[in-house]
């Protein structure tokens, strides 16, 4: 199956972006087609510093491939590297109803952000997210909940592209994670765990054992004193119960009867033991690839050219139909 996803190389990679789509990356790298993507042109939609941009591509880079994204095995590039991306976002523009962008949730909840600067790259983000997508026609997205509408969009924009110029593009599913799709903010437990927030909501997949266990005890808890998976009524703890049965491989139920009778400060003390033996291995990784910033950037170069031989395949059967060439 083909497969294609991406990160947006703001900000720090955590356990939520782990759990979402980096540790379904590394499953299915072994059976399957695979693209990854940094993708940059995203991330400029929203205020950043340009001198930092670089090297914030390069630790993504870093990232995947600390975290088990093996080149070997799947395509690993950066988005602005392959033009294609905006020349396709630009032509399935023209297929894309502006109702549909503007009631896309993630552009609702920017806007309310930026609301006195808000740009058009922010309305337009899903349409390049659709074209990153189409362009290797990819069958199959894996990523967290929050970007489950954009891919419904992408189907939608696919299904129109398709009726209207004959059939181009495969209309790819999304795939979420069982548990872990929607990993939630340590400190507000009813808004997902994001890379934009302050440190202490989220875990980095990095962080170092001392700030794991403070980030930990300082998570957010719910009233009452029982230990119970009711992401209504106890945001905080179940989310903390979601996050130990992922990296245990536990059950929910199982997670619950080990703690049954135990404190919140019990489970706290060793969710933070779990996550700083489990996120071991990546911190070590991350340390070594950093010293070998000649071989990353050279691992993204092929990949940005072994990408660009499928786009531009694409391109050509997309501006035929178009009535372009
Ligand atoms: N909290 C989360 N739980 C599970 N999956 C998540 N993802 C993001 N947050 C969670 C998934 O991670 C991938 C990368 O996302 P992105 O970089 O495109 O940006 P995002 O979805 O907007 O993630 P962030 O961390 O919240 O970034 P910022 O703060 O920069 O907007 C996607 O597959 C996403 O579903």
């Amino acid at each position: 199956m083909k497969i294609f996803s991406g990160i947006q190389p703001t900000g720090q990679i955590h356990i939520g972006n782990y759990l979402g789509a980096l540790k379904q990356w590394v499953e299915l790298q072994e059976k399957n087609e695979c693209i990854f993507c940094i993708v940059d042109l995203h991330a400029i939609a929203s205020p950043y510093d340009p001198k930092k941009l670089q090297d914030l591509i390069l630790e993504k880079a870093i990232a995947y491939m600390a975290a088990g994204v093996d080149p070997a095995k799947s395509i690993v590039f950066v988005q602005s590297e392959v033009k294609e991306h905006t020349e396709l976002a630009w032509l399935l523009n023209t297929v894309t109803p502006v109702g549909d962008l503007s009631r896309m949730t993630q552009y609702k909840e920017k806007a309310k952000k930026f609301e006195k600067n808000l740009n058009a790259g922010l309305l337009n983000y899903p349409v390049l997210m659709a074209a990153d997508i189409l362009l290797y026609k990819t069958e199959m997205v894996p990523v967290g909940e929050d970007q489950l509408q954009h891919v419904e969009l992408t189907r939608t924009i696919a299904k129109k592209f398709n009726l209207r110029f004959g059939e181009t593009f495969k209309i790819p599913e999304a795939h979420l994670p069982k548990i872990g799709a929607k990993i939630m903010s340590l400190q507000k437990p009813e808004k997902k765990m994001s890379k934009s927030d302050s440190p202490e909501s989220f875990i980095g997949l990095f962080d170092e054992p001392e700030i794991i266990r403070e980030k930990i005890s300082r998570a957010v808890t719910d009233a009452g004193k029982s230990i119970k998976y009711n992401p209504k009524l106890k945001p905080g703890i179940s989310n903390l119960l979601a996050i130990y049965s992922v990296f245990s491989g536990l059950q929910i139920k199982e997670v619950e009867k080990k703690f049954h009778g135990k404190g919140y400060a019990d489970l706290k003390k060793q969710l933070a033991a779990l996550l700083v033996l489990k996120l071991e291995t990546f911190r070590r990784k991350r340390k070594e690839l950093l010293q070998r910033e000649v071989y990353v950037k050279e691992i993204l170069k092929q990949g940005a050219k072994r990408a660009e031989v499928i786009a531009q395949s694409t391109m050509q059967d997309v501006k035929k139909k178009m009535g372009l060439i």
